[in-house]
């Protein structure tokens, strides 16, 4: 193994008694929990982008941090260095899965076809390194947002040009993420919105988009890809209005432009904050109608009303978001991947360590703790026990299609006022707070 992360040993399990920081409290990979590893359920990946490429910088400063990685002179050099600096701390960490943008591994050339033979030097070297560690591709993507070329989009550009170099670029993407054995391919919006209507056709970028959602299915039928397409909803930023703004926007889309039999979603939690919904209320719009794929793990912060990608810390959020996941049996080819970065101020490779180790161990009891939830029934016996008058009787007959609302005011004019029970939230408050 390469030495870039100096002095740090593969992370163990010390359990929750350990004063260690570089080792897990509660995630214990093989451990079993309800007939799967917590590996299994759980499914952890890094982010190739905030974790190995991530420089600190920001838009009032600088990169500030010092990476052994990022030193070589040479771009193909550089990445490769990259790629092993990823491939050590994935495998200490004792991950089994990682994601990336194209241009997160391979730089971008002078030409496309210089870009199109970066990454595919890239792409073989990741799957020598797949194949000797084990670790895996959750999924691919492509950055279809930093070049300057996509300023105004990139499948919503008002350029057609754009829109084919776009299609170019992502036809690679989908035969890199292939050729890694990745098990999902994800879209998230990139510049895919608008900043003003006064220059924009709403109408015709939806249309474009859409179009070019239909050219990437067909493409990955015709190379064999049989990964799951993700779209992931962000309600703004970079532009004012994202096209994919939250989970029933994105699935409303699907429906209109008849997509849905070939896309899931991946819910990220600060995407869902910022679009003015709890994390677990997005994980559920989209398991509600089976469309959970995937998941991008971090959280914000509620005073700052942007994307601070801050790594998962808060039980009351893991252990909503598991209950959402246990109850759906899990996430199938999807992940918890760690779409988050360290602050600014956190500056040495052993930060990303401890965030890490921070957001595994923070979802491990969410785990535990949905599924003792889950197992002692204290949320689902009292949810099934208030809807139980449709279960017979009057309730029966108004899910299976056989009233109407003139035989409903009829028995209405029969039984008189319904009565008020409560609804008894904080009784469950502190039921869910007595299990964490
Ligand atoms: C940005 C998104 C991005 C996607 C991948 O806010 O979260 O990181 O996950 O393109
Ligand atoms: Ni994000
Ligand atoms: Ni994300």
């Amino acid at each position: 193994m390469t030495d870039f992360f100096k002095g740090i040993a593969t992370i163990p399990f010390e359990g929750a008694g350990s004063n260690n920081p570089l080792a897990f409290k509660y995630y214990n990979a093989q451990q079993q929990v309800a007939g799967k590893s917590m590996a299994e359920h759980l499914r952890f990946a890094v982010s190739f982008w905030h974790t190995f490429k991530g420089t600190g910088r920001d838009i009032f400063g600088a990169e500030v941090y010092d990476r052994s990685w990022d030193a070589p002179e040479n771009k193909m050099t550089r990445a490769k260095a990259t790629l092993e600096a990823a491939f050590e701390f994935f495998q200490k960490l004792g991950v089994d899965y990682y994601c990336f943008h194209d241009r997160d591994i391979a730089p971008e050339g002078e030409t496309f076809s210089e870009s199109c033979r970066n990454l595919e030097q890239m792409v073989q070297s990741a799957a020598k390194l797949q194949k000797d560690t084990g670790v895996n591709l959750l999924w691919g993507t492509a950055n279809l947002f930093g070049h300057p070329r996509y300023t105004h989009g990139a499948a919503t550009n008002p350029d057609a040009h754009v829109f084919a170099y776009a299609a170019a670029q992502v036809k690679h993407a989908i035969a890199a993420t292939k050729e890694l054995g990745g098990e999902n391919y994800v879209f998230w919006g990139g510049r895919e919105g608008y900043d003003t209507l006064l220059n924009t056709d709403m109408k015709q970028e939806q249309e474009q988009l859409a179009r070019f959602f239909h050219m990437a299915v067909d493409y990955a039928r015709t190379i064999g890809f049989t990964g799951q397409f993700l779209i992931e909803p962000k309600p703004m930023e970079p532009t004012k209005h994202q096209y994919d703004f939250d989970a029933a926007t994105v699935l409303n889309f699907l429906q209109t432009y008849h997509l849905m039999d070939h896309f899931k979603l991946n819910i990220e939690a600060n995407h869902a904050n910022l679009a003015g919904h709890t994390f677990a209320h997005e994980l559920s719009v989209a398991s509600c109608v089976g469309k959970l794929g995937s998941v991008d793990v971090n959280r914000g912060d509620p005073l700052l009303g942007w994307d601070t990608d801050q790594f998962p810390v808060d039980l009351y959020e893991t252990t909503a978001a598991m209950l959402v996941i246990l109850n759906q049996g899990g996430l199938g080819s999807g992940g918890l991947n760690f779409d988050a970065k360290l602050r600014r101020g956190s500056t040495d490779p052993i930060d990303l360590f401890h965030a890490h180790i921070g957001g595994m161990d923070a979802f491990a009891r969410g785990l535990l703790i949905a599924r003792k939830i889950i197992d002692d029934k204290v949320l689902s016996g009292f949810v099934s026990n208030r809807y139980a008058s449709y279960a017979s009787g009057v309730g029966q007959d108004i899910m299976a299609g056989k009233m109407n609302f003139k035989t409903l005011e009829e028995y209405i004019l029969k039984t008189g006022e319904p009565s008020l029970k409560s609804g008894r939230q904080e009784y469950l408050e502190n039921i869910i707070n007595s299990y964490i």
